[in-house]
């Protein structure tokens, strides 16, 4: 297995290169569970640890390996490894972990307590934001998926997957592009099989690709018929249950025979965002510009004369509940902020992050 099947380039061979003159190897973590890491190098497949110095150093959740980072590592034997870095992340995406302590629901946003952000996946090109056209179809969510997957500088992609469900996905689609514009969306049945030869478009040598979505909308069903019979083979440290399936716990890497890599997620069920509110500006740029052409710049969009978003609302360009999206993720952003501050002052050391 060369590195570059795998995802190395340029940016980690040059971040690598005091490293390789020490005498450490790459690798990438595909799994990892309590302290045990699984990390691919071009030597095989390691069981990692954590170096004493590293654990020394590591502070916040931030700080320890994560599935899809690129880990300095020295063979102890011929199965396992040891972790004395971390490889800048190219890109990553994290949610906001709330971690108990005087935490409360105010305004539907959760404030107080202590919080941290928890990585979910790390040097990623493409995320699948994966939806069902069921009854769990939610464009709340969507948008905040698309909030998160922008922030993190990754490319968003939309599936419509279980279109077998449904005789006409055209509201399904509608209510989708209000909430995401430009990005692409594809509309999908695992089960009976509709247009799942969009993924070959997107399954290149070296990329690394995520899925999305909450549990149940069949971001396992799509690894698994991209895998086909391939599964087990591919992955032997894969969860399977008794059908031979690939089900899924925590995030995990796999590596695709088209020499892309293929990270599946369990579903979120606490979606909160970590982001700064400027994202904003692009995840709801069209909410966005309306803001610029109010006539105050303090504008509140309550009541003002020569309000741009009331006068789309009223004339039905600007739907209300895209609105209030928007306001909402708003505030539960400006409140993460202060939030923040409380946990960079908090962190040991002081260390930058
Ligand atoms: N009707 C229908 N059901 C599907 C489709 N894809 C997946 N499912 C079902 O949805 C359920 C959840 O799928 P799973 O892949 O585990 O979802 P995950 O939680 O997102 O990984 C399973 O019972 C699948 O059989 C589809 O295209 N159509
Ligand atoms: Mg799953
Ligand atoms: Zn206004």
């Amino acid at each position: 297995m060369s590195l570059e099947n795998l995802g190395w380039d340029n940016y980690f061979q040059d971040k690598f290169k005091s490293y390789l003159e020490k005498g450490f190897e790459a690798g990438r973590v595909v799994n990892q569970h309590k302290g045990n890491y699984i990390v691919y190098s071009e030597k095989g497949n390691f069981s990692g640890k954590l170096s004493g110095k590293f654990m020394h150093n590591a502070d916040v959740k931030k700080d320890y390996p994560t599935v899809g980072d690129w880990v300095v590592i020295k063979n102890i034997n011929d199965k396992e490894v040891v972790i004395h870095d971390i490889l800048p992340r190219k890109s990553y995406f994290s949610r906001k972990l709330s971690i108990s302590g005087g935490r409360k629901v105010k305004n539907g946003v959760l404030v107080g307590g202590y919080i941290e952000e928890q990585i979910i996946g790390s040097n990623i090109d493409i995320a699948f934001i994966v939806i069902g056209a069921d009854d769990n179809f939610n464009v709340q969510r969507i948008e905040r998926y698309i909030t998160l997957v922008r922030s993190s500088k990754i490319l968003p992609v939309i599936l419509l997957n279980k279109c077998d469900l449904c005789n006409d996905i055209s509201e399904y689609i509608e209510n989708i592009k209000a909430a995401s514009h430009d990005i692409d969306i594809h509309a999908i049945s695992i089960l009976d099989k509709i247009n799942l030869n969009v993924f070959n478009e997107y399954l290149c040598l070296g990329k690394t690709l995520v899925f999305l979505g909450s549990s149940g909308v069949g971001k396992s069903s799509i690894i698994n018929y991209l895998f086909g019979d391939d599964m087990q083979r591919t992955n032997s440290v894969s969860d399977s249950n008794k059908k031979g399936k690939h089900t899924t716990t925590s995030p995990r890497l796999f590596l695709h025979q088209s020499g892309c890599m293929l990270i599946d997620t369990p579903g979120i069920r606490e979606l909160q965002l970590w982001a700064d509110e400027d994202i904003l500006k692009e995840s709801f740029k069209d909410v966005y510009s309306l803001t610029e052409k109010c006539k105050y710049r303090d504008c509140t969009h309550k009541k003002e004369p020569g309000c741009a978003i009331k006068m789309a609302i009223d004339s039905g360009e600007l739907p209300i509940k895209r609105f209030e999206s928007y306001i909402s993720q708003l505030k539960e952003l400006k409140s993460l902020k202060e939030s923040k501050n409380a946990y960079y002052s908090n962190r040991k050391n002081n260390k930058k992050i």
